[in-house]
C-alpha cells in the first residue's frame, strides 16, 4: 500500500447535533458584558471569560459550542493553548487515525482531505470555529480540536466519556511562537496594524501578567493537568519537548489512547516510522499546500506557512534575554507549585 493511498481517505461528515442558524448577535451581546483589557496592541481587546482572556473570534465560537455542541463518547479532542504544537498533534492524530484507509469502493463519497493536500487545520475541525457542523474528514474516529481552557469546554465534553489529548510547551518558546504568529496574522490585515503591534518586550510583560490569547498560560496548563490526574483514562497529557525527544514513543501512546494501537505487523512494517516522517516539520513544511496555500478562518485567509515557522526547542534564546527567560521560569514555577507539574 502506498503512503499516498494510506493518507487518501473517504469522507465522513461529522454528526453535529442541535446546530442552529442562530444569530451570533446573541453572543456579541454576551461578550460585551464581560470584563475586558487592551491586550497586545493591534489586536482586538481580550475578554475575561471564566477567568481566561479570550479574543472574541474564539469566544463567540466557544459560546455557540457551549449551547449547541453535544459530545459523543467516541469523540476525541486535541486540546492546547495557542502555539504549543497543535498543528503537529493534529497531523499525527490524523495520520494515526487514517493510516489504514483506502478510498471507498463505490467512490461516491471520496474526499481529497489528506495531509498531502490540506493543512492539518483543515483535516481536523476546530470547535471554536463551529467547524463541526460542516466538517468532512476521512477519519472514522471523530477528531476535533480546541484551544479552549478545560473549564471553558462545553459541558458535554467534560461529562461524557470522550477523550482528550492535551499538548503544552515550554512557555518561553510558546510566547515567542505566539508573538511571531500574531504579528504575521496582523500583518495580513494592514500595515498600520503591524506598526501599532506590541513590541516583543511589551507583549512579554503582558504574557507574564497572564494577558495573552487563552491566558494565563499557566492556568490553561493547570486546568488540563489537574483533570488528567483525576481522570487519566480520559486525558492524555503531552509536552511538545517530549514529542520532539521521542516522537515514535508518543505516536504509539496516542494510538493506544485513541483505541487503535499499532499491531505487531504494523510495527514490523515500519508504519510508526512512516507516520512520524510524514508529519515531521520538514515533511509538512515542504508540501506545496503548506508552502504556498492559504487557510480560511472566519472569512480571514491565513497563509499555511505561518504554522511552520522553525519548529525547534529553545528558539526563545534568539529573541528573549536570559533575564526574561528567568522571569518567566520563576513565574511558572510559582504558579505550578504543588501541582506536580514542571517543565
Ligand atoms: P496554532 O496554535 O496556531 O495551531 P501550533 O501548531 O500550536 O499553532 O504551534 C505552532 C508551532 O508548532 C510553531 O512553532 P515555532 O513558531 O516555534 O516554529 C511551528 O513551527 C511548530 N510546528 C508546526 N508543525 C510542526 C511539526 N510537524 N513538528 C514540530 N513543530 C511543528
Amino acid at each position: 500500500m502506498s503512503l499516498e493511498m494510506e493518507f487518501s481517505t473517504t469522507s465522513k461528515p461529522i454528526p453535529a447535533s442541535g446546530i442552529s442558524p442562530e444569530s451570533p448577535q446573541k453572543y456579541v451581546e454576551e461578550i460585551s458584558q464581560l470584563p475586558k483589557e487592551k491586550g497586545w496592541r493591534g489586536l482586538q481587546e481580550l475578554f475575561l471569560y471564566k477567568n481566561f482572556w479570550l479574543y472574541p473570534v474564539f469566544l463567540e465560537g466557544a459560546l455557540h459550542a457551549r449551547d449547541h455542541f453535544q459530545a459523543q463518547p467516541t469523540d476525541i479532542f486535541l486540546c492546547s493553548s495557542m502555539k504549543t504544537g497543535t498543528t503537529w498533534l493534529k497531523a499525527l492524530s490524523f495520520a494515526i487515525a487514517t493510516r489504514g484507509h483506502l478510498p471507498s469502493d463505490d467512490g461516491s463519497d471520496m474526499t481529497t482531505v489528506s495531509l498531502r493536500t490540506a493543512v492539518p487545520h483543515d483535516c481536523i475541525p476546530f470547535l471554536e470555529f463551529n467547524e463541526y457542523s460542516t466538517a468532512v474528514t476521512g477519519s472514522e474516529i471523530p477528531l476535533f480540536a480546541s484551544h479552549l481552557p478545560y473549564t471553558c469546554l462545553p459541558k458535554s465534553i467534560i461529562d461524557s466519556d470522550c477523550k482528550i489529548a492535551y499538548i503544552c510547551r515550554d512557555p518561553k518558546d510558546t510566547f515567542v511562537s505566539m508573538w511571531f504568529f500574531l504579528r504575521k496574522f496582523v500583518a495580513g490585515k494592514n500595515s498600520t496594524d503591524v506598526e501599532s503591534f506590541s513590541s516583543i518586550d511589551e507583549a512579554f510583560e503582558l504574557f507574564c501578567k497572564g494577558l495573552s490569547s487563552h491566558g494565563p498560560y499557566w492556568k490553561h496548563i493547570l486546568g488540563y493537568w489537574e483533570a488528567s490526574k483525576r481522570r487519566p483514562e480520559k486525558i492524555l497529557f503531552l509536552k511538545y519537548e517530549d514529542l520532539v525527544e521521542d516522537t515514535q514513543l508518543w505516536v504509539k501512546k496516542l494510538a493506544e489512547f485513541f483505541g487503535c494501537p499499532f499491531s505487531a505487523e504494523e510495527e514490523r512494517e515500519g508504519v510508526v516510522e512512516r507516520v512520524v516522517k510524514e508529519c515531521s516539520f520538514e515533511s509538512l513544511r515542504n508540501l506545496e499546500v503548506n508552502r504556498s496555500g492559504k487557510h480560511e478562518k472566519r472569512g480571514r485567509a491565513i497563509e499555511n506557512s505561518a504554522y511552520f515557522r522553525k519548529g525547534v526547542v529553545g528558539d526563545w534564546r534568539n529573541h528573549l534575554t536570559d533575564e526574561m527567560g528567568k522571569k518567566i521560569d520563576v513565574i511558572m514555577e510559582e504558579k505550578l507549585m504543588g501541582s506536580g507539574f514542571t517543565f
